[in-house]
């Protein structure tokens, strides 16, 4: 993994007691937070793997102030990370803003030098992860979701994008180099051996965690598709969708956090969600008061797998017919000489490569969140290890059947019916 990291000497950390200071010169935040800066109040909410991130609120508004630390606060400073992924989540929200409306926070201001980004802050939104947690129900979620992949995903790539623009793009988010080396390392290699930083629940996972580091199926496959998320640059990721990276309110949903942003294959974001979700649903077991309270609970939450992968599909290839004007599949090869028909099959050719993928990235997800160093908060808030244990084991199987047999698996339904299945089955 590269451990080095060069830091600007301009570059210095905000507190709550030098925001204030620091940033009403800046004539885009003293307007939205008001010019007496005196009556700012700021607090430090960061409560993720690797940023500082605070809350100001003046007379006249709020704001979230998102700075990058030289190094992976989850780790310490023994793990230098460079300041410039700011940048690249900067470039990504503004892409997205403009591939999707409205579902990303609103930029108020960059400074490239502090590795600072102040955004809208969603004051009434909480963690989507959160929501699994509690057993809430958020509306309109694999709507909300579906649509977005779809969107950024299709005109991030070059089915949408002209020759000069995509690879000037391609190669601006190559620079993403440290953060693609952690998804790299973290998500497709180290929880398929004893790597430094990994962790599980021990020992009642011992067993499941030695069967699935000696598979030789399951380690094969997790580098073919280790191998698609490196050189397959089909477009731009948003690099880490899973449910920390969603806020949800009432009636609003957003998706922040693109600082893992690279070109890579379609199937890379919606295969993390629908993972996500999957973990979500066995985690229920852990944090219902009695056995079977959250049965509907649960059901709705593979609703939302099947309905995100549909909404997705169904966008998609809307987009395919109204919007390809990009290198690939020309419509002057396709409509304008008659031959709508091979343009339909291409696409179901292309939807059906993005859905392995998908399950591929979706199982591997899973494994990584149990394995590896980065755990999710609906696992690992269950206190009863045992309990955990059971939760982590039945989304590790399903997991290795969606990295193993996603050849095979045609629908979203045969995958809800394998998660229920595994859902019923004893474990450890
Ligand atoms: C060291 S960073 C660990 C994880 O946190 C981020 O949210 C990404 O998911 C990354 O893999
Ligand atoms: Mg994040």
């Amino acid at each position: 993994m590269n451990r080095t990291a060069a830091i600007d000497p301009a570059y210095k950390p905000l507190s709550v007691d030098t925001l204030a200071e620091r940033l009403a010169g800046v004539e885009a935040i003293a307007a939205r937070l008001g010019a007496d800066r005196s009556a700012w109040r700021c607090r430090e909410v960061g409560d993720g793997n690797l940023n500082l991130v605070f809350i100001v609120e003046g007379r006249a508004g709020s704001l979230v102030v998102k700075q990058a630390l030289p190094y992976v606060r989850l780790v310490g400073e023994s793990w230098p990370l460079p300041l410039k992924r700011a940048f690249f989540e900067y470039h990504a929200l503004v892409r997205q803003a403009d591939r999707d409306p409205g579902r990303v926070p609103e930029v108020v201001h960059f400074d490239e030098k502090q590795a600072c980004i102040a955004m809208e802050y969603l004051s009434r939104h909480i963690i989507l992860r959160r929501s699994f947690i509690a057993g809430d129900r958020v509306a309109r979620l694999s709507e909300a979701l579906g649509l977005f992949m779809a969107r950024t995903l299709f005109r991030g790539s070059d089915l949408s994008m002209d020759t000069a623009t995509r690879k000037a793009d391609l190669t601006l988010f190559a620079g993403n180099v440290e953060l693609c080396d952690i998804t790299e390392n973290l998500v497709f290699s180290d929880p398929y051996f004893e790597a430094e930083m990994n962790r599980h629940t021990t020992p009642q996972l011992d067993g499941v965690v030695a069967e699935l580091r000696a598979d030789h199926a399951l380690k094969i496959e997790a580098q073919h598709l280790k191998s698609a998320f490196c050189s397959n640059a089909e477009t731009l990721l948003h690099g880490d969708l899973h449910s920390g990276s969603v806020m949800v309110s009432r009636d609003d949903i957003r998706v922040i956090d693109p600082e893992f942003a690279v070109y890579g294959p379609i199937g890379f974001d919606v295969g993390m969600l629908i993972g996500n979700l999957l973990m979500a649903y066995f985690a229920q077991r852990g944090h219902e008061a009695q056995a079977g309270e959250r049965d509907t609970y649960r059901e709705w939450i593979l609703d939302q797998a099947c309905e995100v992968w549909s909404v997705f599909e169904s966008e998609f290839s809307r987009l395919w017919r109204t919007e390809r004007t990009g290198i690939l599949y020309q419509r002057t090869l396709y409509e304008d000489q008659g031959h709508a028909l091979a343009a339909e099959a291409a696409l179901s050719q292309r939807l059906a490569a993005i859905w392995r993928d998908t399950l591929g990235f979706a199982g591997i997800e899973m494994h990584r969140r149990i394995l590896g160093l980065a755990h999710i908060a609906e696992l690992e808030e269950i206190t009863d290890e045992d309990l955990r244990a059971g939760c982590e084991e039945r989304a590790l199987r399903l997991g290795r059947q969606l990295v193993v047999n996603r050849g095979a698996l045609r629908t979203m339904n045969e995958i809800c019916a394998l998660a229920r299945a595994m859902e019923t089955e004893a474990v450890t």
